[in-house]
This record gives C-alpha cells, structure tokens and sequence, in this order.
C-alpha cells in the first residue's frame, strides 16, 4: 500500500473513531506529499461520515460518537475550506445558505458553500437552526442571485416550504433562485414545495446553480 493510500486510510479510521488529532496531521501529511485537497475530502473523510450514519442506523453508534466524527472531519475541514476556496475565480453570483429551523446537521451545508466559494460565488453562510424572516432579510439585504436550505431530518425538511412560502409572502420570489438538499430531500419534494432545484451533492449544487442563475459553464 503506498504512503497516500495508508494516509486516506487512516483518515477514514480515525474519523470513524472520532480521534481529532491524527485527522488533522494525515491531512498536512497529505497536503505535504501534494495530494488533492478534493481527493482528501471525497476519497477520505466523506466515506468515513457515510459510514458513521450507517453505524448509527444500525444502532452502533450514538448521537456522542455521530458527534465526535463530526468534530474531527471538522478539524481536516479547516484546513482544506480556504485551499479549496483559492482556486475560483471572479465572483459570479450571491449565494445565501442557511440549515433550516430546528437541524443543527451542517457539514452537507458547509460542503456545499467551499465547493461555491471555488466556483467563484460569494456564499453568505447564515449558519444553522435558520429561521423563515431570517432568510428573508438575508436575500433582501444581499440581493442575493440564489438561496440554499439544508435540511437533514424528516422533521424539519417541511420547514423549506415555510420558507418558500415567507420568501413569496415578502414578494422575493422572483428575484431568487431556491435550492434546496440535505439527507431526506429528493427532487420530487422540490418540485412539490415549488422550490427551483434541489441536488444530492456539493458538485451538483454548483452545477444547477449556475444553470438556474445562467452562468457561462465551460462544455
Ligand atoms: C453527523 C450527524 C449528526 C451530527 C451533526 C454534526 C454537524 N455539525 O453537522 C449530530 C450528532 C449533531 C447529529 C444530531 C442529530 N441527528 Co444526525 N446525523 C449525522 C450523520 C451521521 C451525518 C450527516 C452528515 O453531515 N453527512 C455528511 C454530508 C456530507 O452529507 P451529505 O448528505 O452527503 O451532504 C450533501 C447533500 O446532502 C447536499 N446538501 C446538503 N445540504 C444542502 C443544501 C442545498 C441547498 C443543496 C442544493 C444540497 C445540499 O450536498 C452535501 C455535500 O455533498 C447523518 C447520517 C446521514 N446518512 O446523513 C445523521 C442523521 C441525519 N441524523 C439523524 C438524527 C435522527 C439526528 C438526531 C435527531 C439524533 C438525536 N436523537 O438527537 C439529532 C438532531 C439534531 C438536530 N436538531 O439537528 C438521522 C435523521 C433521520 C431522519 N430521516 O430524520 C440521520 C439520517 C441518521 C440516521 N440514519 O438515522 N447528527
């Protein structure tokens, strides 16, 4: 096994796991060696957090061990958000995102801002629990081109429709690309709470973003 491999092994395991530590020295040991900061994310630390939901589902893992994995990809996730981010170009639209009320889940959320923060879009980040005039004021306040709602429980994906429903009330609809996405989210609940668009994943989201606000994308 080569050192790049035995490096997105251990980041896998240790994320799992939960130690901190080691997640962030395999991530510069990685970044050392000039292994993609994509790479670390997508072949590393991702497929460790899939399978802390699977443990969890399977009732092996608890809320404490859900959170302690979350910590420590957060740790590698400092580092690697600003090299990520670097490599866009000029700013090509004003993206306002928010986890809805009542969810706390922000790593899908977070993800998603680096992967459009790289693509060239200034991301107003309002963080998680977001309430409906919260994302209102934000859109009017940014004149933003796009606004994403993340949601990540059964329970509170319903909470998008609020927010759609507050958006069309403030006489914003017009003016803003909707988005939605999180764990539970499919196309179907797009289109039936009249959203824009919804996509599974970072990439995705940045490519119908720029669809749906009609940016130039490269063939
Ligand atoms: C980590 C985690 C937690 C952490 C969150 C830490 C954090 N800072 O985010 C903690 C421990 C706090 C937590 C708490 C809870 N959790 Co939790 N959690 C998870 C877990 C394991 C991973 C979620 C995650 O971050 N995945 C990684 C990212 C990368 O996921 P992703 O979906 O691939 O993300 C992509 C897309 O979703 C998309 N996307 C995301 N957001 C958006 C937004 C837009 C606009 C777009 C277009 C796309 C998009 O792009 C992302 C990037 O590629 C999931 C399991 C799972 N399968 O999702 C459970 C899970 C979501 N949690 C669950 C539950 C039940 C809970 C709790 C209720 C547990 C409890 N009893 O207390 C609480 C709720 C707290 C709350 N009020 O929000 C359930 C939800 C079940 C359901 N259907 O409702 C899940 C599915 C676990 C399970 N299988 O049962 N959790």
């Amino acid at each position: 096994m080569s050192r790049q491999e035995e490096i997105l092994d251990g980041l896998y395991n240790n994320t799992l796991d939960g130690e901190d530590e080691p997640v962030v020295e395999l991530t510069n040991e990685a970044l050392e060696l000039g292994m993609a900061p994509l790479d670390i994310l997508f072949e590393g630390l991702i497929p460790a957090l899939e399978e802390v939901g699977r443990l969890f589902e399977e009732g092996e893992y608890f809320v404490p061990e859900m959170l302690v994995a979350a910590n420590a990809m957060g740790g590698a996730m400092g580092i690697l958000k600003p090299l990520i981010a670097e490599t866009g170009a000029k700013p090509v639209g004003i993206f306002v995102m928010g986890t809805v009320k009542g969810d706390i889940h922000d790593i899908g959320k977070n993800l998603c801002n680096v992967m459009l923060e790289g693509a060239g879009f200034e991301v107003i980040d309002l963080g998680v629990n977001v309430a409906p005039e919260v994302f209102v004021d934000a859109i009017r306040e940014h004149n933003a081109h796009a606004v994403g709602m993340s949601a990540f429980l059964t329970t509170t994906m319903p909470m998008c429709k609020v927010n759609i429903d507050a958006i069309t009330e403030a006489g914003l609809r017009d003016q803003v690309k909707i988005l939605i996405g999180g764990a539970p989210v499919t196309q179907e609940y797009a289109d039936e709470v009249g959203a824009d668009g919804f996509a599974p994943d970072a990439s995705s989201t940045v490519r119908l973003t720029k669809r749906l606000i009609g940016v130039e994308q490269p063939a």
